[in-house]
């Protein structure tokens, strides 16, 4: 940690929201490269990730938090930690809202948690999804957001598009502390760039399996090594819950794992810079959202 400079400022920034409201689309977005999974499906993330951002003038580490979700198994417990953690320990809580729609019974619930989070920790409602809806629908969904979090200022952006993303980091910088560089300036996540290649293929799974089956699923990477050829090798297993979930990950002459394996790559590739070889196996791990020792190997288990 470098030595405070007069004027700087730096703080860590909590963003919350329901599932699918963006916010891992957000994190990729401030940092202006992938380091989270994104899919069209809630509950793409399941633990807290970092976005470092450094500038001349601040350093804002923006913390990614899974959506707060409704489970009883201890991986869903896990989540909603994760969730929770982000609501006390930050300097300003981002709260997420999906603007094209209007708030539904989550938001609310959420919005409850951030008035509680409010006594202590200030919280800017932030209106995602401008592109998608237009300025009447977004102007009355404004108008209902603001009135479960009344009080608190509104930014309105679209972390798909990069519309209002100046702004928001303007208006986030105004509520932070002055304070040092609690990270190097070249340093984006805290994240080993192993399991974020793990993360990319849960989210290409996300997006191309139907129904329950991606939540069935854990990603874990075995290998990530630079090969001789400047090709990064990257080995990894998807654990599924059942039997015949392992048919339809690899799904008819193995179609359905090629096209995860390419999706994930590509991704990878984006995440690494590098050339990527993915090299896909699917085995079947039952429970395991109830195994204790194997959620710690994956990082999903409560930290000390
Ligand atoms: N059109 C549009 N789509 C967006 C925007 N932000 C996110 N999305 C899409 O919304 C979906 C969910 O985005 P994520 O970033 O995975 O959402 P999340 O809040 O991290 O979701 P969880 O990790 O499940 O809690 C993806 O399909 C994104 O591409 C936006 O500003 N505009
Ligand atoms: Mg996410």
């Amino acid at each position: 940690m470098s030595e405070p400079t007069p004027g700087y400022k730096s703080g860590f920034v909590s963003i919350i929201g329901k599932p699918n409201a963006g916010k891992s689309t957000l994190a990729n977005r401030l940092l202006g490269q992938p380091i989270a999974g994104v899919s069209i499906k809630p509950q793409t993330t399941r633990k807290r990730q970092l976005a470092i951002l450094t500038t001349d003038e601040a350093q804002i580490i923006f913390v990614d938090t899974p959506g707060l979700h409704e489970s009883k198994d201890k991986l869903s417990q896990f989540i909603n930690a994760e969730a929770q953690f982000a609501l006390r320990d930050a300097d300003l809580i981002l709260f997420l809202a999906d603007a094209s729609q209007q708030p539904d019974k989550l938001d609310e619930k959420l919005a409850g948690l951030a008035l509680e989070a409010r006594q202590d920790i200030p919280v800017l409602l932030v209106l995602n999804k401008n592109d998608l809806a237009d300025n009447k629908t977004l102007a009355a969904n404004k108008a209902l957001f603001e009135s479960l979090l009344p009080g608190s200022q509104t930014v309105s952006i679209s972390a798909q598009t990069g519309n209002g993303i100046e702004n928001l980091l303007r208006v986030v910088r105004g509520f932070l502390p002055e304070g040092p560089q609690y990270y190097p300036p070249d340093q984006i996540t805290e994240t080993f760039e192993r399991d974020i290649a793990a993360e990319m293929v849960r989210a290409a799974c996300l997006s191309l399996l139907e129904a329950e089956v991606p939540y069935s699923i854990a990603v874990r990477t075995d290998e990530y090594s630079e090969r001789e050829n400047g090709v990064l090798y990257v080995k990894a297993t998807i654990f599924v819950e059942r039997e015949a979930q392992k048919a339809i990950v690899i799904g008819k002459n193995g179609e359905m794992i090629k096209r995860i394996g390419s999706a994930a790559r590509v991704d990878i590739e984006a995440v690494s810079g590098q050339k990527v070889f993915l090299d896909l196996t699917v085995k079947l791990r039952k429970d395991w959202k109830n195994d204790q020792a194997f959620l710690k190997e994956l990082g999903l288990s409560q930290r000390s």
